[in-house]
């Protein structure tokens, strides 16, 4: 391979790139989406961190089919790289044949949690393989790769490089002096050797104006501030290929056999390879949306937008930075023994349950603990109780004998406030007719958590309505009383209704379940179906008079606590917060 001089900054061209990523939203008329996770290292079993970030994309996907958009999610694993080679050694297996095993556990356990990726990617895959020379051949031509030697720490589990600044001293397990990465304490390595370097610290006024002038490219904000805080630093070029001597299991470096390309450059061109790089790209490529965890920031916010700047391609949308679960208020981490199996746990808790706990308790700024107790609690006081209760009310045979979406009384639950209905039953109806823009908000933004915290706050009001109104209690011989009962059934109806249709993107089988046993047909589950109550706001109602769904049992069975006692119902509980 040639080497070549080093080019002046091509300045034009890269901004260029910028603006184009800026107005991609523009460019981009038709409703697109395109939704990925980090790819993940297949060295050790998925855990639930991994599941985690799966099903938050999932989440986002769900959210864009909802809202009537087309949208692509890629998921998969990164399967190159000395960690990858030194796991498959000890193993005893050839990497290829260890790596497709593993593969296929992250494979196995998204799709027994209804993560609906559209796309599922390998690194070892072919298709992969052109799309990365490719991508190392533009950089090259264009003169932003090199020939150089690196001299300096590299941690083989974090497959990084660090500044000096960036390491400390710790004890290994005998007790012997190491050193150590700081921010995630795996052991680093001195090393010195030939290979290529990016010009990485040519692109640092161009990422700090990409993040300035894009302040929801990195979210939540604390993020965008630690990126911006980085790049207030040196930003020394980055080594991006490994002696073949060292490391063999990765790509070959274009014309020098002698190199193999660095594993998180092969790594974050996966989100190219999915879309058809570099043929047929232009169309995914301009709504990219990463969800990620803390730990990768720097690749995705730092190294990646400079390869793409460098490569003239648009930058991301935006970056979704997640924190962390611990365990028992530590890391997960094998030789802790804390590390949380998502196939044991969805088993225990249900794959809906699972999904509800990691979207309900998961806040994307701060790390959260898990524990067993916690999820027993969360799922029995608000899928079971709160929701299942609300949905078993007003479809039990004794409350709804006829078993239908019973008709609205404009007379009894009138907009003028004379009828039957009290204050705080306008107020709820006022608070579910706004859900969806509450829910709207929160999705977009990845706050799933204050979706959810939305969604129940409603439940519980629903539930208040009807103990408000004991029902039960009404006269059927009297005709007021009735067209009363049926108001309030209706409207409890069409609560759920709502809940169900904005709930799908979390729990897909436990909203199928309340919308079936409502009667609600799978094409009038989409967002602009969300007209809710329309015989109280002067519009018309498909539902009133249709016969219910079938019954398909509980909506969500109460978890027995570890000592096998059920836990008390609802009227003695108040739902966790
Ligand atoms: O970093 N809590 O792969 P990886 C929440 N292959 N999420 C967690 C978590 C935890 N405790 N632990 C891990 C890699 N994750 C690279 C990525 S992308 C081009 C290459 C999630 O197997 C989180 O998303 O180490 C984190 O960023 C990712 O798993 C790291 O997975």
């Amino acid at each position: 391979m040639m080497q070549r001089g080093v080019l002046s900054a091509d300045q034009r061209l890269w901004s260029s790139a910028l603006k184009c990523s800026r107005s991609s939203s523009q460019l981009c008329k038709e409703k697109c989406f395109y939704i990925t996770t980090p790819i993940f290292y297949v060295n050790a079993a998925p855990h639930l961190g991994h599941l985690y970030s799966a099903v938050i994309a999932d989440c986002l996907h769900r959210w864009k089919l909802l809202q009537g958009f087309e949208s692509r999610f890629a998921t998969g694993t990164d399967e190159h790289g000395l960690k990858i080679q030194q796991a498959a050694d000890a193993a005893g297996k050839d990497p290829l044949t260890f790596c497709t095993e593993v593969s296929q556990r992250f494979e196995t356990l998204f799709s027994s949690c209804s993560v609906s990726f559209t796309d599922y990617i390998r690194t070892t895959e072919q298709r992969h393989r052109r799309a990365v020379e490719h991508f190392w051949s533009v950089l090259w031509h264009k003169g932003l790769i090199y020939k150089g030697s690196y001299e300096g720490w590299y941690s083989t589990q974090d497959e990084s490089f660090l500044m000096p600044s960036q390491v400390g001293d710790a004890l290994d397990p005998s007790g012997k002096e190491v050193k150590v990465s700081l921010e995630s304490g795996h052991k680093v390595e001195w090393m010195k050797e030939e290979n290529y370097m990016f010009r990485l610290s040519s692109f640092r006024s161009l990422l700090l104006d990409w993040l300035v002038k894009n302040p929801g490219a990195v979210q939540p904000e604390r993020f965008h501030q630690a990126v911006l805080q980085w790049l207030q630093e040196d930003l020394p070029d980055l080594s991006v290929s490994r002696q073949r001597s060292r490391l063999q299991w990765g790509i070959p470096v274009p014309g020098d056999p002698e190199q193999t390309i660095y594993v998180w450059l092969d790594a974050l061109v996966n989100y190219l390879t999915v879309v058809g790089y570099p043929e047929k790209h232009e169309r995914w490529w301009h709504v990219a949306h990463h969800v990620i965890g803390k730990d990768i920031l720097k690749f995705h916010a730092i190294y990646w937008p400079a390869f793409l700047l460098g490569a003239g391609l648009p930058l991301p949308q935006v970056i979704h930075v997640h924190s962390h679960w611990t365990v028992g208020g530590r890391k997960m981490s094998k030789s802790l023994g804390n590390v949380v199996d998502p196939f044991e746990h969805s088993q225990m808790f249900t794959n809906d349950g699972m999904r509800y706990f990691l979207l309900r308790q998961g806040v994307p700024d701060t790390d959260c603990d898990y524990t067993h107790d916690k999820v027993l609690k969360l799922l029995n006081a608000e899928l079971a109780d709160s929701l299942g209760g609300l949905l078993n009310r007003c479809t039990a045979p004794a409350l709804n004998p006829a078993q239908v979406y019973p008709a609205f009384c404009s007379h009894s639950f009138p907009r003028d406030r004379r009828g039957r209905a009290v204050e705080e039953d306008y107020h709820m109806v006022e608070t579910v007719r706004s859900l969806s823009t509450v829910v709207e908000k929160h999705y977009e933004s990845m706050h799933v958590y204050k979706a959810l915290e939305a969604i129940s706050a409603c439940v519980r009001q629903t539930n208040g309505f009807i103990q408000r109104h004991t029902p039960w209690k009404l006269d059927r011989r009297d005709s007021k009383d009735v067209r009363w009962l049926d108001t309030i059934i209706h409207l409890t109806l069409e609560c759920l209704r709502v809940y169900g249709t904005l709930l799908q993107p979390v729990v897909p089988e436990i909203s199928d379940r309340l919308l079936t046993r409502l009667g609600v047909q799978s094409q009038e589950r989409s967002w602009k179906d969300l007209d809710f109550l329309g015989r109280y706001f002067g519009t018309d109602c498909s539902f009133e008079g249709r016969p219910l769904g079938s019954n398909c049992g509980l909506l969500f069975s109460r978890l027995e606590t570890q000592s096998g006692d059920k836990q008390k119902t609802m009227k003695s509980k108040k739902p966790a917060q």
